[in-house]
């Protein structure tokens, strides 16, 4: 679970969700673990539902709720003094505009297409379920990673790399590090690749372009071979110009990640930690590449998963038409980054509209986050037996979601179990009312709680306990 180890004040870890639902986990879902993508019932009653001023049809897979959408506008990636943005624009400016081309209003509707065929996701694919996506129609969805615009760039790119920073949504549990929106940013790097070239002066030419990425003097630590069969080359590719490829971009993220832990010592002054950065590969999986590699940072003695990365998958350039290519992609979540750099303690805060959160900030800088509320928040448990609907955790997550908003700092599956006599199963889920700027007066709660019983059992028909 390394995408857990991420160094964050309280963060919980429920096992239940192991449990309940493996394809949650952010780990595994790009594993190859497998689920059946059917849609159930349609969520929304309206023929039609407006995003960003376009209408699109709805359907039985339509999923997308008043929550998820009221976010979509907000564009928190255009305002230069939001911490995101901040992150975004330091990291941006670690690549030559002659050889990167920025993309950062693309759309967050985005085809099924470009979202999973593009990138070679089988179609059993976890990731493709509708208790993890955001579905607007059986064919669009709310773009699940910045990766649905690979194919589209490299078809358009005037230039060999590019980098994409956007809004990305996932149905995924409730806590201080997971958010149903969040952001994420992508790079990527190519070269060509056709039957006039010689695999072994362009692995050279990759190799001098690499000697010139300064050395940084952090403590790395890359034990696998550069390739293996747990974590394969493509069958197309020499081996020189896989190696080429990969030290490259391993090369040119660790300047960068070199570069940004830098400002965020610098911004701690006194406070920064006396320890020399570290960082791991360690190889991972995603459809779209191969090999591929995680990059983890030890960061205030933890392991934190920084981005997901690895050669380009062949796959990916047909869909784009661009067939003779070689190159390296890398795709990162901007906010887990952002929490441990600014140490802005909940996920929540990134979507505050409170003042006294956006005037802390400043283009170009890491600033030290200074906490504006310690307010105690509010428990409220909510058991029932399931009836005959399915019930995922997700939905659950959903329902509170459109209820109470970001009133709720998380949800958590507390209990379950199952009768042997009757074969009824109940589950029992913790939530945890907070308000990140005020105290929450108890009736206040009480309404919301009612309000998400009620909804649970007209939806799902369970029994409350
Ligand atoms: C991806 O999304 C791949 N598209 C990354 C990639 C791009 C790999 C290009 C290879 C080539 P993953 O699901 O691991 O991978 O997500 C990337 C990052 O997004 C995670 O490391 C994590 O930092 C962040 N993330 C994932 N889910 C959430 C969430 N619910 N809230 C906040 N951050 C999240
Ligand atoms: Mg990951």
């Amino acid at each position: 679970m390394s995408s857990m180890n991420i160094n964050i004040p309280r963060l919980r870890i429920t096992v239940y969700r192991q449990v309940l639902s493996p394809s949650l986990q952010i780990c595994c879902r790009f594993s190859s673990t497998t689920t059946t993508a059917t849609a159930t019932t349609n969520t929304t009653t309206q023929p039609n539902i407006k995003i960003l001023d376009k209408d699109y049809e709805t359907d039985q897979w339509t999923n997308v709720g008043p929550a998820i959408l009221s976010r979509v506008p907000r564009k928190l990636l255009l305002q230069p003094s939001h911490p995101l943005s901040i992150i975004k624009s330091i990291i941006e400016s670690q690549f030559s505009h002659k050889e990167y081309t920025s993309y950062n209003n693309l759309s967050p509707i985005v085809s099924t297409y470009d979202n999973f065929d593009s990138l070679n996701f089988p179609q059993n694919h976890p990731g493709r379920s509708r208790t993890d996506t955001y579905y607007v129609n059986k064919n669009t969805v709310l773009r699940t990673h910045t990766s649905a615009h690979q194919a589209t760039a490299f078809q358009n790119s005037p230039t060999p790399g590019y980098l994409i920073a956007a809004d990305v949504y996932r149905r995924d549990e409730i806590d201080r590090s997971h958010y149903p929106a969040f952001h994420q940013m992508e790079g990527a790097r190519t070269w060509d690749l056709n039957e006039n070239t010689d695999p072994q002066e362009l692995a050279r030419q990759i190799d001098d372009l690499t000697a010139k990425i300064p050395r940084t003097d952090i403590r790395i630590v890359d034990e696998k071979p550069p390739f293996h069969e747990g974590n394969p080359k493509q069958a197309h590719h020499t081996d020189e110009v896989c190696i080429a490829v990969g030290n490259h971009m391993k090369r040119t993220l660790e300047n960068v990640v070199t570069e940004i832990f830098n400002r965020a010592s610098l911004a701690a002054g006194e406070n920064a930690s006396k320890e020399r950065l570290q960082v791991r590969w360690i190889d991972a999986y995603f459809p779209f590449t191969s090999p591929s590699w995680e990059m983890e940072v030890f960061w205030n003695g933890d392991w934190l998963e920084l981005f997901g990365s690895g050669v380009v998958q062949q796959e990916v350039f047909d869909s784009a038409k661009v067939k003779n290519k070689v190159g390296w992609a890398f795709g990162l979540g901007l906010e887990r980054l952002a929490m441990v750099l600014f140490g802005i303690p909940d996920i929540r805060l990134f979507w505050s509209e409170n003042p006294k959160f956006l005037r802390q900030f400043e283009p170009g800088v890491v600033s030290h986050f200074k906490p504006f509320s310690t307010f105690e928040g509010s428990t409220r448990d909510i058991s029932f037996w399931l009836g005959d609907s399915q019930l995922h955790e997700n939905d659950f997550m959903e329902i509170v979601r459109n209820k109470a908003g970001d009133l709720v700092e998380s949800v958590e599956l507390v209990d379950k179990f199952t009768n042997r006599k009757t074969g009824r199963t109940s589950l029992c889920f913790r939530i945890n009312y907070n308000a990140m700027d005020r105290i929450l007066k108890r009736d206040d709660v009480n309404v919301l709680n009612d309000q998400i019983r009620s909804e649970l059992q007209a939806r799902f028909g369970v029994d409350m306990r």
